[in-house]
């Protein structure tokens, strides 16, 4: 269901904000759009627990902080800045843990460079950067480098230490609009209180810098030492009811279910895809295609692996360029399952325009959406319309069996509560017909381009069942055709003797259906509720909890105690599941010392370098593809993080202002006289859009119910009182914002929620806009996207939809 806009998830879980000392919630406005973090967050405060809350708009989430700031959207990365500087200079960072836990020491490559808003490697022509400056000085044994101490001037750290010395409470306090003297009390507050959790969503993944601002929060938490505590780490706070299933399951284009990187054009086999991807994602993608071929998927045939798809490495298949390539007329077919993409999309001319390109269109949602009847809109003739749109009605929530996945990767599981109304049907009963007959249509053929949907293992019922694709993902030993028991077994099989449809997922219904479970007790008091439903990997509820241990395998909180290496049984035991490679490896062996088990160093990583583990000393002479065991992730934008101004913004970069926005961001371009861009000359304010809590995101169910409508029936423009008085307007007058794309009418809404602030020296003012709605449903108005730019974050993809410029006058 829906696109996802972004990746992650928590790396603790809700209920653990109970154990919080401090909170920065910044780029979230949890108390309406999440208001189960505030019970956790309320229980926290009653203990004495601060809360900071940094948003450019004082929202009901603002209300009950400690700490309020003011921002100017998309430049939080000025402030983060600030702070990691505050942390190194004034020696706040946990030493013991920084040096262990961390790469802080290890030395980097010294063709390693930042001039001038620039990383070292970067193409002009291409806009992006070539990788190999951004890794380590190897050993011979091709093993990084350690310094002796953190001031050794080859370090992580001390390059981290040089690239923020840039970031002072002044600069931070031009570039954002936050005095100074209140960012230092939020890096003081923040740094001087332990353990701290940060909390975010929207505001800060809707931007062209996306990714590296959540870099610049694990830069702080790993600082601090927060990383793997109760009570602290980095939580992303999802969007749709089941957005972290469908990001499990891999909707994003790049990646399979499990986060497996998808294979490209030019991986010819397995061994091409492991020597990109690494050895260790060998396993996980056979144990895929077995799920998925099951005994087609053999190691004669290479598991199956001709069966993917491949991906062109060249195209970032977004949802942006999907819509691009369909207003070329690449597309014939679109099947719109549960978006309501025509008012969700920034920059909905294109998708408006792309539609009708399309020879059909299959709706399958609740309501008919205004993407369902996008020939009706206003000011659109539907006789010039060839699209044939067949609307598909979908079973709700309550109307079917499976299992969400929320945000603290809890996978849920639910019965049906109802039959389905009318003929509406659950999604999984239209896939299931929809593939059956299409092998249908099919048989026969000996074509190879159909083998992957003959061969394919299609076994849930003859009425579909939920519990049986939830089995899959959990995965089955293929030779005995039993469920895996647990993560391990998967782990210790050998390649091929097992299937799992999201390995990630192993152990979900290995003992029963253990997403099912509803036990609530606690008894560590620490909100871990470990027999409740079932947390992807293992069960455990917090993520890198290695880390929340000193050297020796002991906990360092004694009040939050998650696990320890119990010496007289030679075995990591815990109230949570212990996050380490072996549970039999001590605290000092090579496996039992990682924290960060998933990072090819086994660390946290402050610097985000390119690093490959497990290489062979020498590459092999034959040409044969170099293996290692387990790359890194990288930033495609850089190994650290760095303020650049969004696409559209009223001022220039005040720390590079010949690269002044993101080099790298990806800003559509195919079609000018769609995605154009405006200037502040004609655009003086910055806009920003947000959600509210009478209405759900698109709109598509909530403008469909009466008193929903009653309470917040119109969208609004709101902006500060200097704003209003310049240009002559009052609360529930009539304005019409514009941007370079598409202009709106909407009453206004005068408020003190937004303060006129200065940037640059220059007083600048952001208007601030929901955006759920579109022309039909029962309380039709405006969709904001008309305004907003499609630019997008380089490496996640995500849209700019939380800034852009506009101007404003009265109706
Ligand atoms: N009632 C209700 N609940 C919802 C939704 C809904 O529409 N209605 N939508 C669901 C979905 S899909 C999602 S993804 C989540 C979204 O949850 P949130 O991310 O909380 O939603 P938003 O209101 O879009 O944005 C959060 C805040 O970010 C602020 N912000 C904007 N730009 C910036 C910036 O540059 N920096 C900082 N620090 N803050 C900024 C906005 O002013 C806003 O208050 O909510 C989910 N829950
Ligand atoms: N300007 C601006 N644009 C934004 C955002 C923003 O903050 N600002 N936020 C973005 C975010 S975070 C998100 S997640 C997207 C959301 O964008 P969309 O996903 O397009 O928005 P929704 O309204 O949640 O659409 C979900 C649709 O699924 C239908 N539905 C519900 N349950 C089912 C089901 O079980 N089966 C089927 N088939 N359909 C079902 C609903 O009726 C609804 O129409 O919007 C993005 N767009
Ligand atoms: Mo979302």
């Amino acid at each position: 269901m829906s696109p996802s806009f972004g990746r992650g998830a928590m790396t603790n879980s809700w209920s653990d904000l109970q154990n919080a000392e401090v909170f920065l919630v910044a780029g979230s406005n949890c108390a309406e759009n999440h208001p189960i973090a505030m019970r956790w967050i309320n229980r926290a405060k009653a203990k004495g627990a601060k809360m900071i809350v940094v948003d450019p708009r004082f929202t009901r989430t603002a209300s009950k902080a400690d700490v309020f700031a003011q921002i100017r959207p998309g430049t939080d990365i000025a402030y983060l800045g600030a702070i990691i500087n505050y942390v190194i200079v004034n020696k706040l960072y946990d030493e013991e843990y920084v040096l262990n836990y961390t790469n802080a020491l290890l030395k980097v490559n010294r063709d390693y460079r930042f001039d001038e808003g620039l990383f070292s490697g970067f193409d002009i022509k291409s806009r992006k950067y070539g990788v190999d400056s951004w890794s380590y000085q190897l050993g011979p044994d091709q093993k990084p480098l350690t310094a002796a101490s953190l001031e050794d001037p080859d370090s992580v750290f001390a390059k981290l230490k040089a690239h923020y010395s840039r970031y002072s409470f002044e600069t931070a306090e031009k570039i954002t609009g936050i005095p100074a003297q209140t960012i230092e009390l939020i890096a003081e507050t923040f740094a001087k209180r332990k353990p701290g959790t940060i909390l975010y969503a929207l505001g800060m993944t809707q931007h062209t810098t996306a990714v590296q601002g959540i870099r610049a929060y694990a830069i702080i938490q790993l600082l601090l030492g927060n990383i793997g505590k109760a009570g602290g780490g980095v939580n992303a706070l999802r969007g749709e009811p089941n957005v972290q299933g469908s990001t499990d399951m891999a909707n994003l284009f790049n990646n399979l279910p499990g986060y497996l990187p998808a294979p490209i054009s030019t991986d010819k086999n397995l061994q091409d895809y492991a020597a990109r991807n690494g050895s260790i994602q060998v396993k996980p993608l056979v144990s895929l295609l077995k799920a998925w071929y099951g005994e087609n998927a053999t190691k004669a045939n290479d598991y199956a692996f001709d069966y993917l798809p491949k991906i062109n490495p060249a195209m970032n298949a977004t949802m942006v360029k999907m819509f691009e390539l369909m207003e070329k007329g690449q597309f014939k077919l679109l099947f719109n399952m549960g978006s309501n993409s025509l008012v969700s999309i920034a920059n909905r001319q294109l998708v408006r325009s792309a539609l009708t390109k399309l020879d059909m269109m299959v709706v399958s949602d609740l309501f008919e959406v205004e993407t369902a009847q996008f020939w009706r809109e206003p000011g659109v003739n539907p006789s010039e319309i060839k699209t044939e749109v067949i609307m598909f009605p979908a079973a709700f929530v309550y109307e079917k069996a499976g299992s969400l996945t929320n945000s603290s990767r809890w996978i849920q599981w639910k019965e049906a509560a109802i039959k389905p109304l009318g003929e509406a049907k659950p999604d999984l009963d239209l896939l299931d017909a929809l593939f059956k007959r299409i092998r249908r249509l099919y048989a026969g053929s000996a074509a190879a381009k159909d083998a992957p949907i003959l061969k394919a293992r299609w076994d849930y019922g003859e009425e579909p069942s939920a519990l049986k694709v939830l089995q899959e993902l959990n995965g089955y030993d293929e030779t005995s055709g039993k469920l895996l028991p647990t993560l391990a077994d998967y782990l210790k099989a050998p390649v091929g003797d097992v299937s799992t449809g999201c390995w990630i997922y192993a152990g979900v219904t290995g003992n029963g259906n253990l997403a099912a479970r509803r036990n609530n007790t606690d008894p560590s008091h620490l909100g871990l509720f470990n027999n409740w439903s079932f947390a992807w990997p293992a069960n455990i509820r917090i993520l890198y909890n290695r880390a929340s241990c000193d050297v020796d395998g002991q906990p360092v909180d004694p009040r939050r105690k998650l696990v320890w290496w119990d010496s007289a049984k030679s075995l990591w035991l815990g109230n949570d599941g212990p996050d380490v490679v072996d549970k039999t490896k001590g605290p000092k062996t090579p496996e039992g010392k990682q924290s960060f088990r998933m990072n090819p160093e086994g660390l946290g990583r402050l610097f985000a370098a390119k690093y490959t583990s497990g290489l062979p000393a020498a590459p092999p002479a034959n040409g044969q593809p170099v293996i290692g065991i387990r790359p890194a992730g990288l930033c495609v934008d850089g190994p650290l993080p760095e303020f650049y101004e969004p696409t559209e913004s009223p001022t220039e970069n005040l720390l590079h202002a010949q690269v002044s926005a993101s080099p790298t961001a990806l800003v559509p371009s195919a079609f000018p006289e769609i995605q154009k861009k405006g200037k502040a000359e004609d655009f003086p304010y910055v806009l920003t859009t947000y959600g509210v809590v009478e209405q759900f995101c698109a709109g598509g169910v909530t403008r469909n119910i009466p008193w929903l409508n009653e309470l917040m029936p119109e969208p609004f423009a709101e902006m500060s009182r200097n704003l209003a008085a310049k240009i002559g307007v009052r609360e529930g007058d009539k304005v019409e914002v514009s941007s370079a794309r598409g202009k709106v009418t909407v009453r206004c809404l005068v408020t003190d929620r937004l303060q006129t602030y200065k940037v640059n020296g220059r007083e600048t003012e952001t208007i601030g806009m929901p955006w759920s709605w579109g022309f039909a449903s029962l309380s039709p108005g405006p969709s904001t996207n008309e305004l907003t730019i499609a630019s997008l974050d380089p490496g996640a993809g995500t849209p700019e939809t939380k800034v852009c410029l506009v101007n404003v006058r009265r109706a």
